[in-house]
């Protein structure tokens, strides 16, 4: 009976840390933008939340759930840039992926638009470390309806990366700034994050078959 209740407490402990190793895995927040910007950090252009409030929503509009995210590329000078992002520590060797779905709604008399998706990396101090970019997009030259966009990266060593950068970004050159009223690019159920690594994912499994040798020592 002892033995059966300490056999009880080794797989309650395992399983208690299996599920604090998954939730330890950092991944982005709030991809989906239904609680409207909550985890996604600065940087350039307006990101807005859609519907706009008072809007009957067109579900054209949004890929998953009640709300999604656009921008638009506004009037100005020089090229409209808008960008959002969720930072995590990371180390050589992890496996960084990350997915979107991003939709370009471009004004015909607008050129080019263009929304992607990108993984950037940061040195301790805060450094972007040019060059390093994993990146894919979408634009209304080639597309106009929900994309999913996907890039994957594994961290590489001796390169000085502390942190990595999952965004969302969009862009409209100079010249197409004017006819922007209407040209829109929505972002939608953004995933991905820290991948664990393989390592770790390793030791789980065989975690988990040593408990499995001991349920069935047990029976035998
Ligand atoms: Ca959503």
């Amino acid at each position: 009976m002892m033995k059966k209740v300490c056999a009880v407490l080794v797989a309650l402990i395992a399983i208690v840390g299996l599920s604090l190793g998954v939730a330890n895995a950092q991944t982005i927040s709030n991809g989906g933008f239904e609680q409207d910007l909550n985890n996604w950090s600065g940087g350039f252009g307006a990101a807005n939340i859609y519907p706009p409030s008072g809007v009957t929503p067109d579900p054209n509009l949004i890929h998953g759930g009640a709300k999604s995210m656009y921008t638009v590329a506004t009037t100005g000078t020089g090229d409209f840039w808008m960008a959002r992002f969720q930072q995590f520590s990371v180390t050589p060797g992890q496996l960084l992926s990350m997915s979107g779905w991003v939709r370009p709604v471009i004004n015909a008399a607008a050129e080019t638009m263009r929304g992607g998706i990108g993984i950037f990396y940061f040195d301790s101090a805060g450094t972007q470390l040019l060059g390093l970019e994993k990146q894919a997009e979408v634009s209304n030259a080639n597309n106009n309806n929900w994309t999913q966009l996907n890039v994957s990266d594994t961290v590489g060593a001796d390169l000085g990366i502390a942190r990595a950068q999952f965004t969302v970004w969009a862009w409209a050159a100079s010249y197409d700034r004017g006819d922007a009223a209407t040209s829109r690019v929505y972002f939608d159920d953004i995933s991905g994050g820290v991948v664990p690594e393989p390592s770790s994912l390793i030791l789980l499994g065989s975690g988990v078959l040593g408990m499995l040798g001991i349920s069935r020592k047990k029976k035998a």
